[in-house]
């Protein structure tokens, strides 16, 4: 089952042939009526757009292991209502060297990304970037002298084992580091025992705001993804101080959230992680959404198969889980899964894949929620946020989703507007 988006639709001519089942996006079906191209299901004898009713599920294989069927690449001028800019061409720093043709899983897309802060988020972020070995360079940033260097070159000396060719460096500042396509945050104070995320605000968004400007002047088309906590706050900060393009800004939380329900579902089901699929939404803390309506175990509904009262130990499990290792770890908080989480983004977009990721974005009136960052799925791809995905919520999951809004525009407000 494939979801059709709005690119699919700018590059189609005359008419766009899809599956039975698959699906078409509210703005893929808006831009279809307005160029008029048909959509045409394969097997009917007669060519038509599909039910609205039928266009806004999420299918259980886009979310999150199997990529979308990589659609065509928009045509130069394509339109773009969410705000992302258009794919870039020509060449950039480090990026033609090594670079294989073509696009999706099995691309080369090269360039250079780097991560800022070599904590321990940091660090499994970049293991996994350069495990995965797309990209040309990868450059480590962080104040303290000596530490992203070490950790630079601890992964250099891995290269053999893990069979990859990225350069990687480490550094102190970001003028050292180059231009980057991609750009991920980390950087900020972790959680201690006793402290909410919140309790981070001044102090990261202190961090998180002077990186951001940095980023503005040393890498002005990169794509930013913020890590640091309070993540729904400090990514609309960062958005604020990069002065980038919404579609450019992205948070990440969502993703691990959604891997820690599936994990922990997976466990009480005795089945594979991979058999689940769930998208967590709202606020990355209290606020969690994670929308039952959506959650499927090997395609039958999840509330089928587990009594409710297992599902809300586990809903509560899931957004209480980075406490919980906090308190386990007694100094700092998680970071093998959140590591692991900014990577699978950062290489989702890199390789253009068009999946649909919960991601903190900002929302752009879908869902009726307008004007800020909120863990919302999206369709990501190499120029980072390409739309905001409306999945059929119950009433419910939608005034949670709401609500969970409201909370993150108080907190901004309360933070002073930029926290
Ligand atoms: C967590 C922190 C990283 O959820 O927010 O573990």
């Amino acid at each position: 089952m494939t979801v059709w988006g709005a690119d699919a639709v700018e590059a189609a001519t005359g008419e766009l042939r899809i599956s039975p089942g698959d699906l078409v996006t509210p703005l893929a079906l808006e831009r279809a009526s307005e160029r008029g191209v048909l959509i045409v299901v394969a097997g009917d004898s007669q060519p038509a757009r599909p039910p609205a009713a039928a266009v806004t599920s999420l299918p259980p294989s886009t979310f999150p292991l199997a990529p979308a069927a990589v659609p065509p690449p928009p045509p130069a001028g394509a339109l773009y209502r969410r705000g992302a800019p258009l794919p870039r061409t020509g060449h950039r720093p480090g990026q033609a060297s090594r670079s294989g043709p073509g696009r999706g899983l099995g691309a080369r897309p090269g360039g250079r990304v780097i991560v800022v802060g070599a904590g321990h988020v940091g660090m499994i972020t970049a293991a996994r970037l350069a495990d995965a070995d797309v990209f040309d360079e990868l450059v480590l940033v962080d104040v303290v002298d000596g530490l992203a260097a070490g950790i630079a070159l601890d992964l250099v000396h891995t290269a053999g084992l893990g069979g990859y060719q990225t350069v990687i460096r480490g550094v102190t500042g970001l003028a050292d580091a180059g231009p980057a396509d991609f750009v991920v945050i980390t950087a900020g104070r972790a959680r201690q025992p006793g402290m909410s995320r919140s309790d981070l605000v001044s102090t990261n968004a202190a961090i998180v705001g002077d990186v951001a400007a940095q980023v503005r002047e040393a890498s002005p088309s990169a794509v930013l993804l913020v890590v640091t906590n309070p993540l729904d706050e400090m990514t609309q900060h960062a958005w604020q101080m990069s002065g980038f393009p919404p579609g450019r800004v992205l948070g990440m939380a969502g993703v691990l959230d959604t891997a820690r329900f599936e994990a922990l579902a997976a466990l009480s089901l005795g089945r594979s992680p991979a058999e689940v699929t769930v998208i967590a939404l709202g606020s990355h803390g209290d606020e969690m959404v994670i929308p039952l309506s959506q959650a499927r175990v090997s395609g039958r509904p999840l509330t089928e198969l587990l009594p409710a009262a297992i599902v809300a130990q586990l809903v509560d499990r899931a957004r209480d889980s980075g406490a919980e290792v906090v308190g386990l770890l007694k100094k700092g908080s998680a970071f093998m899964a959140p590591g692991t989480s900014a990577a699978r983004m950062v290489l989702a977009m890199a390789r253009d894949t068009g999946e649909v990721m919960p991601a903190a974005v900002l929302a752009d009136g879908s869902y009726g929620i307008k004007g800020v960052y909120v863990g919302l799925p999206a369709r990501l791809g190499r120029a980072g946020v390409r739309e905001i995905v409306e999945l059929p919520l119950t009433e419910q999951e939608l005034a949670d989703l709401r609500r969970a809004a409201r909370r993150i525009q108080e907190r901004l407000a309360a933070a002073g507007g930029a926290p």
